[in-house]
């Protein structure tokens, strides 16, 4: 029988501190080796990251509608789940998404505002049955998150980076309120801790629920 490994996804507003977290959790877990599989989305296959580039970079020439977009993350996704996640996870891999399906329920379904129904259809098109057993939302207040974006100084927003700061608050209320529907999926980290701090608690989750299959 083939032995089933455990998929981790990390969620929030941008700037929330995601990557640093998912790196301190790498280094803790670099003993398993090719047991480790990380992705991001949109991206992480061929198409995916062309998906990334076309999201990413359109611009008042070539609008996107919110559907499109819908579709565009759920394009990406359905071949990340197909080529890397549900492979990884049947043969006993432990799988760190940054990003995953809660991104696009609450950024195109909450804050865009597309109807909920129509959001899960694609949701659950994109990915049946494959889900995170245990996702970190990463909490922040988005003016933290976007004063934490220019100091770290990397260039120029993108597209969805530079919606109005109302978008965010949106975005943040969505992913709380997701998170009390789904309380044993989802644990709620505060955000504005000390990088060290979010390490060791997310650590100590992650022990405490997966005794022995993190070794
Ligand atoms: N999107 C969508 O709409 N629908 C979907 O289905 C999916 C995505 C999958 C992806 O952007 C965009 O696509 C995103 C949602 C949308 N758009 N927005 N807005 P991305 O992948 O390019 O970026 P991101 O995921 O939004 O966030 P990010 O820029 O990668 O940030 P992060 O990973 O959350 O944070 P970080 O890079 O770890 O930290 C940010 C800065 O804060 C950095 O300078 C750190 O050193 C600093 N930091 C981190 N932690 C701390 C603490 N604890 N204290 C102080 N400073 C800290």
């Amino acid at each position: 029988m083939s032995r089933r490994g455990i998929f981790i996804s990390f969620e929030g507003v941008d700037g929330c501190g995601k990557s640093t977290q998912i790196k301190e959790l790498r280094r803790r877990l670099r003993r398993l080796g090719d047991r480790l599989v990380l992705t991001r989305e949109p991206g992480g296959t061929v198409l995916g990251e062309d998906v990334r580039r076309i999201l990413q970079q359109a611009d008042d020439r070539r609008e996107i509608t919110d559907k499109a977009e819908l579709l565009l993350f759920a394009a990406s996704r359905t071949e990340l789940v197909s080529e890397v996640i549900s492979p990884a996870i049947a043969s006993g891999k432990i799988v760190i998404a940054d990003r995953f399906l809660d991104s696009t329920t609450i950024y195109q379904g909450v804050a865009r505002g597309l109807p909920t129904e129509m959001v899960e259809t694609i949701n659950g098109i994109a990915v049946g049955d494959c889900l995170p057993d245990i996702t970190f939302l990463m909490d922040i207040d988005p003016s933290d998150s976007r004063r934490r974006m220019t100091t770290r100084g990397n260039a120029d927003l993108d597209r969805i980076e530079k919606m109005p700061e109302a978008f965010f608050h949106q975005v943040r209320q969505g992913y709380l309120d997701l998170a009390k529907k789904e309380p044993n999926r989802f644990v709620i980290i505060d955000a504005m801790e000390k990088v060290s701090t979010i390490a060791e608690r997310i650590w100590a989750t992650l022990t405490e629920r997966y005794d022995g299959l993190l070794d």
